[in-house]
């Protein structure tokens, strides 16, 4: 079955609180959605970007420009819905990973849903539930980030992360620690925030037992993250810096990581994503899922994707209300710290019409 077209929707929800990390501060979370339509079948994607470039160079802009002019008329040659055959046909095209990962994510959903997959027992999953930890932004004082982590705590996560930037690191992780005890799982993300002159500031960060700490540096700078990696105890886990399967071999056969983020979106796509567990789990490099504040489509999709068995750690894979409060899909709720593996073809959720129509900013056919 071919694909006859894809329908690009952008969406606007509301954050329940502002976001606030070492790149900027967000109150509402817009995002591209695509569905993919076949003759008798169709799938939904979602693109990871934001609506500026200030995590990567991707933004929602961009994303919906390359998919309408470049990446989605490059599919009007597949002969038959093919998730496999997505990434091939897009490589002439430099870049624009979320943007491909968006597109192959909708075809990957049309495809198992004709097969009657769920895309957890595509992927390789072992597991029917998964480990959530939450990744928390950085407050205006030390008291508002110890109530926040222990609302969270309360509600059964399993792992804290908390977002740092220079001025907001050794007293927050040093507070939480005292207060919540040396079993918490605790971890930290700066986003490329701190250069190699604040080794041994960051150095300091190893009195607290940290699971890891997350892109210390500048996305392209690896050996730097290598030489850093050599003066800290924590462990350094990449996120922005680990683009595909052979970035992930090269920071890890460097020393530049010990931990992988695994984030489809970054990498181009959930098949990209599984290839870097897979290189991960070779060279015992033990791998997490990130999150870009997904709908239920996304969050679908990583819980498949963090069932695989090197997902040893627990992922920024919280719940639906930890960023809203009506999702687009059936929330995703937490039970004893887990969330469930969808087990329905596919993604096996879809958006609620009415929630998906209040949301929607705009939509645009692209024909094939
Ligand atoms: O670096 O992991 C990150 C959100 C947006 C962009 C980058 C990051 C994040 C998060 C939140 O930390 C993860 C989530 O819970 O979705
Ligand atoms: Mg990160």
């Amino acid at each position: 079955m071919k694909l006859t077209g894809v329908e690009l929707r952008r969406v606007r929800l509301p954050l329940v609180a502002p976001f606030r990390t070492s790149f900027g501060t967000q109150t509402e979370r817009t995002a591209l959605l695509l569905r993919a339509v076949g003759a008798d079948a169709e799938g939904w994607g979602e693109c990871v970007a934001m609506a500026d470039p200030l995590y990567s160079s991707e933004y929602e802009g961009a994303c919906a420009d390359v998919l309408r002019r470049f990446l989605i008329p490059a599919l009007g040659g597949l002969r038959r819905l093919d998730a496999a055959a997505v990434a091939p046909a897009l490589a002439p095209f430099k870049g624009h990973r979320m943007a491909k990962a968006a597109l192959e994510m909708a075809v990957l959903d049309a495809e198992l849903r004709t097969r009657g997959e769920p895309l957890a027992r595509a992927l390789g999953a072992v597991h029917d539930r998964v480990p959530c930890g939450v990744s928390v932004g950085i407050m205006d004082s030390v008291p508002e980030l110890l109530d926040a982590v222990a609302g969270y705590l309360d509600e059964g996560y399993l792992r804290i992360k908390l977002k740092i930037e220079p001025g907001w690191d050794i007293e927050p992780v040093r507070a939480v620690r005292e207060r919540f005890g040396d079993e918490l799982l605790l971890q930290v993300d700066a986003n490329t925030a701190y250069t190699l002159a604040d080794t041994r500031h960051l150095a300091r960060l190893d009195a607290f037992g940290l699971l890891l700490i997350e892109q210390p540096l500048e996305e392209e700078d690896l050996l730097g993250h290598a030489q850093l990696a050599r003066s800290l105890a924590t462990p350094v886990c990449l996120d922005e810096s680990i683009t595909s399967a052979r970035s992930a071999a090269a920071a890890i056969t460097l020393g530049a990581c010990s931990i992988v983020n695994i984030k489809p979106g970054r990498v181009g796509g959930y098949l990209e994503a599984r290839r870097i567990h897979d290189v991960c789990a070779a060279h015992g490099v033990p791998v997490w899922c990130g999150g870009m504040l997904e709908t239920g489509l996304g969050r679908a999709a990583n819980v498949a994707l963090a069932a695989l068995p090197g997902f040893t750690l627990p992922g920024d894979t919280s719940a639906s209300d930890r960023f809203y409060r009506t999702d687009i899909t059936d929330p995703f709720v937490l039970a004893d710290g887990h969330l469930p593996v969808p087990d329905s073809p596919g993604l096996g959720v879809v958006p609620l019409p009415e929630v998906l129509e209040e949301v929607t900013v705009g939509t645009e056919w692209i024909p094939l």
